[in-house]
This record gives structure tokens, C-alpha cells and sequence, in this order.
């Protein structure tokens, strides 16, 4: 059955519903039962949560999903070969190459700025070693695609929801199945729009609680761009400072055709050639937003391809002087820094991690040697410059090229061994008289473990900012992340909390030397290191125990209507109550689960009892009346988009002055 049922008329056979959209569906039919004062415009409910697409393949249609791969001689038809549901598959046959393969295009069909999930089943002829990918085009017409998922074993294999998302300035946008050139056979490919996410309106920002010590910021994927919930965490809580995750490093910067043939033009192999393209969807938001932007990194020895240090910039070149390697990072720092000023006048580059990671954590230079595969801890730089010399011309030039303004960092992890602490004071003690440096970046990616044998221990951490300190100059805190153990309990997370808390306490307490404090990464599920889950909130938005502990007890300066903050008007952070008003089966969110709660409780008050809190909360209309169904109509209304969480509660006048419009 086909049947429309979202804004811009998309055509969908909807074949189930999942959990959410059942609940929704509930929500919505016990709605259009009441009387009319009562009718609201569902279509807008109904879709959230709710499957957009769904191919059994059963009436052989399969005009959605195109070859991916040009002109080769792919043939997207069905079979009654094999199927997983019914008698009928999709078949890509007559694949002449690995990235042929059956494609299913997102931005004709779907809104950006939109999580969807996507599911299905998918064989190969003989053996399943299939790749479930990602492509699209950005507004640079240049493409990209990444794997999502790896579906490998005999007979058909299962692609789990996987989440994909994109932004408006992505065109061309596809998911697709490729892999080996034998016949691939889909089936039961769903395509579900995620349930809409209302991230905790109702908890301090983190930017407001530490607006008299420091800027508290972020560092970001491409991937969260195009992630409502994830960018109203970064607005509400880290505006004050973005880091680009990879797109601002060398390797997403440094163009190797275009060095090559710059190279083959001129004679002249010392003018690298950049592009921003990579980071622009990223500095475009910081732009339209007004963030500050931290740029990571100009010199380090990962993340920078060995073809820059050879001859010719070609991969298996000889190794180039140290003469020739100080001209390329001269022009390659020029052309960074006059190509950001140009493309982004009115961006405040505040911050620039200069060289990252050069000292081991006993202080000596890097092993001299190839990158190579990554997790190689070799440096290019050494092997060129012998040892860290290449440190002060970095300084150097960022200096003479950096816009006013952007302060200059040299950046390292572990920056609490003593070893290191010794380097990096020594390097930065000779840079600072020579005018060359602003500040320390401690990276801080930390490790609670169970709790008691946390890496660093808080009192050496502590320890380590009391040193940086008397330097004299700035301190950021880059990247603080702190893992806990892999499958966490409540006891992990209870103790990563009080390791976060006594580490921010720690910054806090040297509030006077340092003016960033910078999380690398929003949700825990985006984290690179997930599997420990080591961020303050969690793959569902929601703020964690680690959240709650380091704004335990601090006082949130009030904002002025305009200027600096007064640092003598300020208010108590309230503990986290239960009372949130909406929140009918206290879950901790307001949602559409809500108003079914309310709906099924006024329908059958034994089976579907709510609590005395929940009761309260479910007051949302006229307060004071007690559960009605207005309660539910006004959550309803929310997910209709009419008013904002934070407009709760509303009084009976604005509840029929809506319901009238
Ligand atoms: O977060 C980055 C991750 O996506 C990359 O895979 C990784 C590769 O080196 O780099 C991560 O960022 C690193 C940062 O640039 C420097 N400090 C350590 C960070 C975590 O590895």
C-alpha cells in the first residue's frame, strides 16, 4: 500500500511500526478521537519516529535504488533466487566492479538536518563480504564517502539501524552496498526517520556556570554538524570555543595533485598547495554562529602525510633538507593562515595549536622515520630536522602569519609525566623570552578506570597546572576526555564522576592562568574512544553523572543585559530536582511518550497509574485542574512544533489561542 504521510508529500509503503512510531500512533488516534476542540494537525506527529521507506522488493519495484559506478554493466532488477521476507529480492547483477553496487540516493527523499536509521538485509552470491557506505558531494563539488558498516559471513547478513544524517550543503548524498563483484541481493531495506530528541533545556549551560573562569568549548565532527540534538548541546553548552576534530590538520589541508602540479608548472617544490574544502562546512557554521574557532594543528608528526617531507611531494621520494622542509612550512603556514583570513574575515581565530605532540612523555625528541600506518608514533620532522629544532621556525612563522589576535599553543597529551613537564617547560621558558609563544595546551585525555587507579591521579594532575602555571603564560585545557571501563555500570559512572570532578575543580582552582577548558567530543557514541564512554553526555543527549559533579555547588554568574559579566551578581546552581514539568513518566525528558502516558492513564488510571510526581509534572495546561486531556494535547503540540518545552506550563487562554490558529 502506498500512502503519503509527511510534509513535502514523500510516498511510502509503510509496512510497520516501530516502537516509537507506535507510540506516537497511539498518541495521535486517542487525539483525533476526542472532541474537536481537541484536533490538531497530526501529519507532523505521525512522521516522527516512523518508517519513511520500506522495500520487501515483493512488487518487483526497485525504481528507488540506482547503480552506483557509471556506465558499467550493472542491472538492478528483483529475483525469486533468495529472499528474507516473501519470495523476492533486490539484485544488482552483472557488477564489474568492487564499488558497483545497488545505491539509494537521501537528499531527493529526505530533510536535512534529520536522523534517520537504515536497516536491511544483504547477500552475496556465494559469500557475504559486502560494505554499507556513505557518499556525498560538497559545495566545493568535491566527494567524499566513508564506510558505515562491514557485513561479512555466509548467506544473508543483517545491517542493523544504522543512523545517517546530512547537512544542506551536501548534494548527491547516498548509502549504498558495494564490495567484490559478485551478485548482491537486498532485501527488507527500511529507511526510519529517528524519533525527534529534545536535549535537557532544564540543566545550567556549561558556558553560563564557568562564564567568570573560562570559555568552555568543543571540538566537532562533520557528522555532528548535520545532528540537531548534537549542535543544540554545542549551542546551549560549548559555544564559547570550537575545535575542528580532523578537518584543520595537515592531512585534510595539504592537496598532494595540487602540490604535484604546482611543482610540475613553476620548478618550484616549496610552495605547498591547501585547500579548506574539507573544513569549510565546519568554519561555516562557526562563521553563521559567531563561535571562536581553535585551529588544530599546523606541525605534528601524525595526521600529515610523508609525502610532504619527499622530493617532488611524491610517496616514495627521497626525504628533502632540512632547507627545503623549513621553505615548505613557511609557505605552508602563510598560505594556512592567509587563506583562513580570507575565506573567513569575520571568524575569531583566538587560539592555534602550533606544533602538537613533538616530546615523548620521558622528554626526548620523536624516533626520526615514516608516519606511516597510522599508530606510528615516528616523526617526519625529526627525520628531516635530526631533532625538535623544527619547534621554534613553527613558532616563528606562525607568529609572523597568524591573524591579531590568535594566541600561539604548543599542544601535547600526558603533560603530567615528569619527563615531559620538564621538556615542554624548558621549550617554552626559551620561546617565551623570544616572544614566540602564548600558551601550554594539555590535551587531557584521562583515564578513570575503576576509580581508584584513575590516570593521573587528580593530586598529579593538579600537580601539573601548578607547573604550567608558573610559566607565566596561558594554559587551555584542549581535548579533556576521561574514559571510563568498557560495558560501564553505575558504579563506573559514579566514580568517573567524582575523577571529573575533582580534575575540573583542579582547573577551576588555576582559573586565573587558564582561558579555555575545551571537551573533545559532545555524546559518548561520537567519542573516539566510545567503547569507554568517557564524555559528559550520553549517546541519548542526556547529561551524565560527570556533568552534574563538576557544576555540583558552583554559583552561575547572572548575565547582564549587555557588557562583561558582573562576577557580584550570581545564583546557585539548584540540584537536578524530579519536578520537570511535562514529564509525565519521568523519564528525565519531555516527549511524545508523554502524552501517551497521560492518554493511556485518563483511559485506564489502574493499569496505566502515574505517579504522584508524574501527576504534577503532567499538569502542563491550567495548573492546578490535574491530568486532562489538554495535558496531552499541549505535549502534542510541542511535537507539532507550535510552542517550545521551555514555554510550559500554559494557561487555558494560550491553550485555545493555539489550538484556534
Ligand atoms: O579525534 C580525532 C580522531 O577522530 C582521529 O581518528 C585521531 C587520529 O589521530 O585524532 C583524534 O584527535 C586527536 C587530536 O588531534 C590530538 N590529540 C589526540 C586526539 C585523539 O586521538
Amino acid at each position: 500500500m502506498h500512502i503519503l504521510i509527511m510534509e513535502g508529500m514523500i510516498i511510502m509503503k509503510k509496512k510497520h511500526f516501530n516502537r516509537f512510531a507506535a507510540c506516537t500512533f497511539a498518541a495521535a488516534m486517542a487525539i483525533s478521537a476526542m472532541p474537536t476542540a481537541c484536533a490538531i494537525d497530526t501529519t507532523e506527529i505521525t512522521s516522527n519516529g516512523t518508517v519513511i521507506y520500506s522495500f520487501d522488493f515483493e512488487d518487483d519495484d526497485v525504481s528507488a535504488f540506482t547503480n552506483r559506478g557509471g556506465n558499467d554493466t550493472t542491472v538492478i532488477s528483483t529475483t525469486d533466487e533468495s529472499a528474507v521476507s516473501g519470495s523476492k529480492s533486490l539484485l544488482a547483477s552483472g557488477r564489474s566492479s568492487s564499488w558497483n553496487g545497488p545505491a539509494f540516493q537521501l537528499d531527493d527523499k529526505l530533510e536535512p538536518f534529520t536522523e534517520y536509521y537504515i536497516s536491511a538485509k544483504v547477500k552475496g552470491k556465494y559469500y557475504t563480504g559486502a560494505t554499507f557506505s556513505f557518499q556525498y558531494t560538497n559545495a566545493d563539488g568535491e566527494t567524499t564517502y566513508h564506510n558505515l558498516a562491514s557485513l561479512n559471513g555466509n548467506d544473508w547478513q543483517t545491517l542493523e539501524p544504522t543512523k545517517v544524517s546530512f547537512t544542506d550543503e551536501m548534494t548527491g548524498v547516498f548509502v549504498y552496498f558495494e564490495g567484490g563483484t559478485d551478485d548482491l541481493l537486498v532485501d527488507d531495506f527500511v529507511v526510519e526517520k529517528a524519533p525527534a530528541v529534545e536535549i535537557e533545556q532544564d540543566i545550567p549551560s556549561l558556558s553560563d556556570v564557568f562564564a567568570d573562569a573560562f570559555k568552555v568549548g568543543n571540538a566537532i565532527t562533520p557528522n555532528d554538524l548535520s545532528s540537531k540534538a548534537t549542535m543544540e548541546l554545542i549551542e546551549k553548552h560549548f559555544s564559547g570555543s570550537l575545535t575542528a576534530g580532523n578537518e584543520m590538520k595537515p592531512d585534510a589541508v595539504l592537496n598532494q595533485s595540487a602540490c604535484q602540479a604546482y611543482f610540475e608548472e613553476t620548478g618550484d617544490d616549496t610552495v605547498p598547495q591547501i585547500s579548506f574544502s574539507a573544513a569549510k562546512p565546519f568554519l561555516n557554521y562557526c562563521q553563521k554562529n559567531n563561535i571562536p574557532v581553535r585551529i588544530h594543528t599546523l606541525v605534528w608528526h601524525s595526521q600529515t602525510p610523508d609525502w610532504f617531507f619527499k622530493e617532488g611531494y611524491t610517496n616514495d621520494g627521497e626525504w628533502v633538507s632540512k632547507e627545503k622542509m623549513l621553505a615548505r612550512m613557511e609557505n605552508y603556514i602563510k598560505a594556512y593562515f592567509e587563506e583562513l583570513i580570507k575565506l573567513y574575515p569575520d571568524i575569531d581565530f583566538y587560539a592555534c595549536d602550533v606544533v602538537n605532540e613533538a616530546w615523548t612523555d620521558g622528554g626526548t625528541p620523536r624516533n626520526a622515520g615514516e608516519q606511516g600506518q597510522s599508530g606510528s608514533s615516528n616523526s617526519a620532522w625529526v627525520q628531516v630536522f635530526g631533532d625538535n629544532s623544527f619547534i621554534e621556525p613553527a613558532f616563528e612563522f606562525a607568529r609572523k602569519y597568524a591573524p591579531e589576535g590568535c594566541k600561539l599553543y604548543y599542544n601535547d597529551f600526558n603533560e603530567y609525566m615528569d619527563g615531559k613537564i620538564k621538556a615542554v617547560c624548558e621549550m617554552a621558558t626559551d620561546l617565551k623570552e623570544k616572544g614566540l609563544i602564548d600558551g601550554i595546551g594539555m590535551q587531557s585525555h584521562l583515564d578513570v578506570r575503576s576509580g581508584s587507579d584513575a590516570f593521573p591521579a587528580v593530586n598529579i594532575y593538579n600537580r601539573a597546572l601548578d607547573k604550567y602555571s608558573e610559566l607565566g603564560l596561558d594554559i587551555q585545557i584542549t581535548e579533556l576526555d576521561a574514559t571510563t571501563t568498557t560495558n560501564p555500570t553505575d558504579e563506573s559512572f559514579a566514580a568517573q564522576a567524582e575523577y571529573y570532578k575533582g580534575i575540573v575543580d583542579s582547573i577551576y582552582a588555576h582559573k586565573d592562568n587558564i582561558s579555555a577548558l575545551v571537551i573533545w567530543g559532545v555524546t559518548d557514541d561520537g567519542s573516539w574512544r566510545a567503547d569507554r564512554c568517557p564524555l559528559l553526555f550520553d549517546a541519548d543527549y542526556k547529561a551524565k553523572p560527570a556533568f552534574y559533579s563538576i557544576i555540583e555547588g558552583r554559583e552561575i554568574p547572572e548575565k547582564p543585559t549587555t557588557g562583561k559579566p558582573d562576577e557580584n551578581t550570581t545564583t546557585t546552581a539548584e540540584p537536578i530536582g524530579k519536578t520537570l514539568i511535562g514529564d509525565a513518566n519521568e523519564d528525565g525528558s519531555v516527549d511524545i511518550a508523554d502524552a501517551t502516558a497521560i492518554i493511556q492513564h485518563m483511559g485506564n488510571p489502574d493499569e496505566y497509574a502515574l505517579s504522584e510526581q508524574g501527576k504534577l509534572n503532567a499538569d502542563i495546561v491550567n495548573q492546578g485542574d490535574g491530568v486532562t486531556g489538554a495535558d496531552a494535547v499541549a505535549l502534542q503540540l510541542i511535537e507539532a512544533k507550535k510552542i517550545k518545552q521551555s514555554d510550559l506550563p500554559i494557561t487555558m487562554e494560550q491553550y485555545n489561542e493555539l489550538l484556534s490558529e
